[in-house]
């Protein structure tokens, strides 16, 4: 059996700030990527995402790109600050962009599935506290409601979050993303109030949910490869795979916070126990109809002698732990190609969440790229992505409910601090020019999406 199940559904993603471009276009408001990026040093050679790929005004051309490969289906991201300039108040023009968009999805056949938040919150809100503060969990509910509204009557996908891991520890932990914070205790309290606005937001869709409407957040996994068995190889696994994968997984399969990942993240201040008031935990486990899986590659964990050590990984709770280098092949950014790991992490998540719909919302690879006669061929990239298809159907023989295959990306784009600098797309951009070329990958994977089927 080649075949992937009937209505599986084959796409590809972007994200509003790294394609959009037009960041003042319609009453747009500064979200904090914009502030971020034109904050000397953030993100590499300066770039930012003021034209990006233009998708603003080329997204009839990038529509007909998707549909033309043979992908049924597109995942995007609506930007808060072009719906809500100011974060509270909704604008029209700024609703209408996406009105367009979805308007010639449709026309195109190609199923829009819509993410309300990929990390650029109204810089107006980040100055009224941002993620940090508990009020922004709220403002999000009503934002989600407010495109709901004006969606809802084309859109039945909806998902919430899209990584509250990136959201939260790289951008108010690690600091290597925007606002830029560094701070745990910090990063810890922001996770919890993304975790809580994906639980308001789903409760505010779902009160108004019309017939076939499907609400989702989507989670970014590493599976973690301890390199020995003994017990301190697995509590080094342990940590790792705690505060990466099942922090947030688990509140949102209504298992509440993992203990042991309370007590590990415990030195960090205390703030973010505190943040998580009653009931929190009741809001954050809303039902969700499918989970966004999104993957790139495993980590690999050594333990330290001393426990108690700082860890080389900056997560907050991880101590006596290092990460190893990455095992070649690997990808332009350095990330290393194992999609068996893909393969168990889907067979977890089904079992730890008792058999939930499970789609891989984002999945790819970054390598250099060359246009070579209007032709892009990007071999290792139809590698990896042929070989992560194959380990998504090997999950599925195995029993987990997989019902869709996102790679990222559409088009090459803003990588966020790494600038232009990490080509992903299936689709080349050359941003002097604007110019689209399709690579091998993308034809490759719109070949799969055709027959619904591996190639043979
Ligand atoms: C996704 O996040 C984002 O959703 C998307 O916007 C982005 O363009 C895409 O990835 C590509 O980066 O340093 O080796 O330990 C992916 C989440 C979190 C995955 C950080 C890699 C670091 C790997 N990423 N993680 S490593």
């Amino acid at each position: 059996m080649t075949e992937f199940p009937a209505g599986f559904l084959w796409g590809a993603a972007t994200a509003s700030y790294q394609v959009e471009g037009g960041v003042t276009e319609g009453g747009r408001g500064p979200s904090i990527w914009d502030t971020f990026a034109a904050t000397e040093g953030k993100v590499l050679e300066g770039a930012s995402g003021e034209v990006a790929c233009d998708h603003y005004h080329r997204y009839p051309e990038d529509v007909g790109l998707l549909a033309g490969l043979g992908l049924g289906a597109y995942r995007f991201s609506v930007a808060w600050p072009r719906v809500m300039p100011d974060g509270r108040t909704p604008s029209s023009s700024g609703l209408a962009f996406y009105d367009r968009l979805v308007d010639e999805l449709l026309s195109r056949d190609v199923v829009p599935v819509l993410t309300l938040y990929h990390w650029d919150l109204p810089q107006a809100l980040e100055d009224a506290g941002g993620w940090p503060s508990r009020d922004t969990a709220f403002r999000f509910a009503e934002y989600a409601a407010v495109v709901h509204d004006a969606l809802g009557d084309r859109v039945n996908q909806w998902t919430t979050v899209n990584e509250p891991f990136c959201a939260a520890f790289l951008g108010y932990g690690s600091g290597v993303h925007a606002p830029g914070v560094q701070d745990y205790d910090t990063a810890l309290v922001a996770a919890h109030h993304l975790l809580l606005g994906h639980g308001l937001a789903t409760r505010a869709l779902t009160e108004q949910a019309r017939p076939g409407h499907e609400f989702s957040l989507a989670l970014n996994f590493a599976p973690a490869i301890a390199d020995g068995s003994s017990p301190a190889h697995l509590e080094a696994a342990r940590k790792f795979d705690g505060i990466h994968n099942r922090f947030f997984l688990d509140p949102v399969l209504g298992k509440g916070y993992p203990a042991d990942v309370m007590a590990d993240v415990a030195h960090h201040g205390g703030r973010f126990a505190a943040s998580v008031l009653d009931g929190d935990t009741d809001v954050i486990a809303a039902a969700i109809d499918w989970l966004g899986v999104n993957y790139y590659a495993p980590a690999r964990v050594t333990p330290l002698a001393d426990p108690l050590a700082p860890s080389n990984c900056p997560l907050p709770g991880l101590r006596g732990l290092d990460v190893l280098p990455a095992v070649p092949p690997l990808t332009a950014f350095g990330w290393e190609q194992t999609p068996s790991s893909l393969t168990s992490l889907l067979g977890w998540i089904s079992t730890r969440s008792g058999g939930l719909p499970l789609v891989v919302a984002e999945n790819g690879a970054s390598f250099v790229d060359e246009v070579v006669d209007g032709r892009v061929h990007d071999t290792d990239r139809v590698a990896y992505l042929d070989s992560h298809v194959r380990a998504v159907h090997d999950a599925i023989r195995a029993g987990a409910d997989v019902r869709g295959y996102f790679a990222w990306s559409l088009l090459d784009n803003f990588e966020w601090a790494m600038g232009y600098s990490q080509r992903f797309g299936l689709v080349h951009v050359d941003f002097d020019t604007q110019i689209r070329t399709v690579k091998d990958s993308g034809i490759h994977l719109g070949r799969i999406a055709k027959s619904n089927a591996l190639p043979t």
